[in-house]
């Protein structure tokens, strides 16, 4: 089987230090916890950035300051900056982290509900970030809650709306109010993608472990991170993104995956080496 890639979602933009004090705000908390994750077997960090007290915020210049410093800590690895941003937030807004033009970027890929809000993703708004992410070259990590935004989305890349072959996606099961996260609901998106492309299951909340044990057996690769879950078993709170990515990595070891590099992991997304 493939080698595995680890992404660790270090901070998210719904989570915080009254959840899990080790939750990163500040420039030295995220490259705190990049690097944990990054020294533990992350291949990939998806970023979201905060301001000192905790505000989630898709400033570039927020962005142009954490990205180097974490790419600094973590020379080789992905890093995958979110345009999803919070909910609530504009598309403009949203928008930010392309203009510095990482090699990867997620896209949202449709509308839908996020515990009692709507994470809106309308075809316009995916129209100019497709748009975006083509102009500016960057591979965008497809990020699918249901199943009607896979088949949105691989239309779009049909028709050149976004960035086509090879498409990464990642499945985020287990968000309220979207998909559960299940294995006959992660098996039914997975045979669904083009020939080709790769993916990604993220489980929400509950769903973290179990997805990542579906994820390894079925040959995908998983995210674990605080923006997902923060408790590496029930009621135990983890220190440190460094102790999920351990412990996906214990997983792994036991099922007989191997853990991708960073330079093996930009080989199977298809990335240029860096
Ligand atoms: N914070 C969520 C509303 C992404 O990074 O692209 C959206 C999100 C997805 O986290
Ligand atoms: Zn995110």
């Amino acid at each position: 089987m493939e080698k595995l890639i680890i992404t660790a979602a270090i901070c998210g933009a719904e989570v915080t230090k009254e959840h899990n004090p080790a939750v990163p705000y500040t420039l030295e908390e995220m490259v705190r916890e990049a690097k944990s994750a990054y020294d533990a077997g992350a291949a990939v960090i998806h970023v979201h950035v905060r301001t000192d007290d905790g505000k989630p915020t898709q400033d570039r210049a927020r962005f142009a300051e954490i990205l180097p410093a974490i790419q600094a800590a973590c020379p080789d690895a992905i890093l995958i900056p979110s345009t999803g941003g919070a909910v609530g937030m504009t598309p403009e807004e949203r928008l930010q982290p392309t203009e510095l033009n990482p090699e990867m970027a997620t896209l949202d890929c449709g509308t839908c509900n996020f515990g009692d809000d709507i994470f809106v993703n309308d075809m316009p708004t995916m129209r100019a970030f497709g748009k975006r992410m083509i102009e500016n070259n960057i591979k965008p990590e497809y990020e699918c809650f249901e199943i009607g935004h896979l088949d949105t989305v691989v239309n779009m890349a049909k028709k050149g709306l976004v960035p086509g072959d090879p498409m990464q996606f990642n499945f985020v099961l287990g968000v309220s109010g979207c998909t559960p996260a299940t294995p006959e609901n992660l098996a039914f998106l997975v045979n669904k993608i083009p020939a080709g492309s790769t993916w990604t299951v993220t489980g929400v909340g509950r769903g973290a472990w179990p997805m990542v044990a579906t994820g390894i057996i079925m040959g995908g690769h998983v995210r674990v991170g605080f923006e997902d879950n923060i408790y590496l078993e029930r009621g135990v709170k983890a220190k440190s993104n460094g102790e999920l990515v351990e412990k996906v990595k214990a997983f792994a070891k036991l099922l007989g995956r191997q853990i991708a590099s960073p330079a093996e992991a930009r080989e199977i997304l298809g990335l240029k080496a860096r």
